[in-house]
């Protein structure tokens, strides 16, 4: 029974009903190697920001507020003071640019940014380029006016705003399949959603487990992982700022992680390098992000009879709508819809399809795509299907099987790039006359960002060209999203009417 009360604040349920149920001195949070802030601190803390949101910056139930920072206990004390507070969520990587965040404030407006001190040169640009109105506190620094500081004056007792379960709480940025971001929209009820269907029904987690996923807190997948499941466990939550899959082993083994959450880069390379011994202590490891491939969850499998948790989910969806978990397993499959959800595939009429035919999926759950004022929402529901942008195609027993993406989309290493977002970037290299970009199957990534390269008359394309030209990607876009394969050509292919081939280049790198 998904119903929720009519007044429903998703912090109150995360953090103070967890509280009262598992115990104030129960650990919440940690960092490796850090202190363990229990869940009567977290209480305290996220209190504290409430209160600074609203009695020292002013903020109304409904504003919006910009987070920005890595995965770190303040940004959970962050995130739920701003609901506590009855304010919107509005998170953003701390791997974008301000040339990423530029259209993400633009969109969303939020009046107040919370920002790691060590990321707050991109806010400043952006309130000082688009948003003058952007009020940028700090948190981490030293200065006077931190956040730290302004919430070691309060009380950490606060009432929390009585939101309707309707309210928005989260606007999440997606990059769309354009290069021009996507802000989904989710209320409160719908984080608490999330946690009746997939973990309730698939994770299922104790108040024993130690959770760590590598996704940001600023992409979805990381927020269920790293807050709303443990926190509704009465779990406790490692939190790590960055780490190579090999460190993130090291991490789990010390630490005695048992419930793993990341994409199947990261399970590959550990494979690769024949450290999986280090994840002998999980419980539950769960990859999402794109395909994973059925050696790589055979290796765990007979190697540490870990049976990973395949899903897939979507920004749009919030998190996972279809997995495969235990022995409900099939070899190819991804899994079945997590109940609470049903899935369909799609022909282009719209109608559904039978078993074996491949189209487009289609999702429908508690949890649904409600972009913020953006014209491509009516391209995402049709007929009341989520239509989630991949292809897949299911058998007579009900389980669904990944095919390919059906837009622009690469998604690598579990991150969703838009390709022409990385074209206008490399377009604007001073040597580049016009690019194109795909994604080019790898056996580690899932995919890389490939880009066929067209410089102007003179120029030489060579090795040296290649590396200015990913450099300049990078200073202009977060990191992951620089094409890792370059290539020069002579022209792109084009149809009769001048629009761009980009199925005729993925012949030629998939050939
Ligand atoms: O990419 C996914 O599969 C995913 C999973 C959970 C939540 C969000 C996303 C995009």
């Amino acid at each position: 029974d998904l119903r929720y009360p009519e007044r429903l604040n998703a912090a109150t349920e995360l953090i103070d009903v967890s509280t009262a149920t598992f115990g104030a001195d129960r650990p919440a949070l940690r960092t490796p190697g850090g202190r363990t802030w229990s869940y009567g601190e977290l209480r305290t803390r996220a209190n504290q920001v409430a209160q600074v949101l609203t009695e020292d910056l002013g903020l109304l139930p409904g504003q919006r507020v910009m987070l920005r920072s890595p995965n770190n206990p303040w940004t959970v004390a962050a995130w739920l003071g701003v609901l506590k507070a009855g304010g919107v969520v509005v998170t953003t990587m701390a791997a974008l640019h301000a040339r990423e965040i530029a259209p993400i404030a633009e969109r969303t407006r939020p009046s107040i940014a919370l920002v790691d001190h060590r990321f707050a040169e991109d806010a400043h640009i952006v309130r000082d380029t688009v948003l003058p109105s952007l009020r940028v506190m700090e948190y981490g620094g030293a200065g006077r006016d931190d956040l730290l500081a302004h919430t070691a004056t309060k009380s950490g007792e606060f009432t929390d705003v009585a939101t309707s379960a309707d309210d928005v709480a989260l606007l999440g940025p997606t990059s769309g399949s354009t290069g021009v971001p996507k802000i989904t929209m989710h209320f409160h009820r719908d984080l608490l959603s999330i946690d009746n269907t997939f973990a309730r029904h698939v994770l299922k987690p104790t108040a024993d487990d130690l959770f760590a996923c590598t996704a940001p807190l600023a992409f979805t997948f990381g927020l269920g992982m790293l807050a709303v499941f443990p926190l509704r466990a009465g779990a406790c939550v490692l939190l790590t700022e960055a780490a190579t899959p090999l460190q993130l082993a090291g991490l789990v083994e010390r630490e005695g992680v048992t419930v793993l959450a990341t994409a199947p880069t990261a399970y590959r390379a550990i494979l690769r390098a024949g450290e999986e011994h280090r994840l002998a202590g999980l419980r539950a490891g769960v990859s999402a992000g794109e395909h994973l491939p059925r050696s790589v969850w055979e290796r765990l499998r007979d190697g540490l009879g870990l049976r990973v948790i395949d899903g897939i989910g979507a920004t749009e969806m919030l998190h996972i709508f279809i997995s495969a978990a235990g022995d409900d397993i099939r070899s190819g499959a991804t899994g079945k819809p997590v109940p609470g959800f049903r899935a369909t595939i799609l022909g282009p009429d719209g109608a559904e399809l039978g078993p074996g035919e491949p189209g487009r999926l289609g999702v429908i759950g508690p949890v649904g795509c409600r972009y913020l004022d953006d014209e491509r929402q009516e391209a995402y529901v049709v007929n009341g299907w989520n239509v989630t942008g991949d292809i897949f195609s299911r058998d007579e027993d009900g389980y669904f099987y990944y095919h390919s993406r059906s837009d622009n989309m690469i998604v690598s290493s579990g991150y969703n790039i838009g390709g022409p977002e990385v074209e206008t970037a490399i377009d604007t290299h001073p040597d580049v006359l016009e690019s194109a970009v795909i994604g080019r199957p790898d056996a580690e990534r899932g995919s890389v960002v490939c880009a066929f390269v067209v410089l102007r008359d003179g120029v030489t394309g060579d090795a040296a060209k290649a590396r200015e030209i990913q450099d300049h990607v990078k200073r202009l876009l977060a990191p992951y999203k620089y094409p890792r394969d370059v290539r020069f050509c002579d022209s792109l292919p084009r149809n009769a009417s001048g629009k761009l081939q980009h199925f005729a280049l993925r012949g030629l790198v998939e050939a």
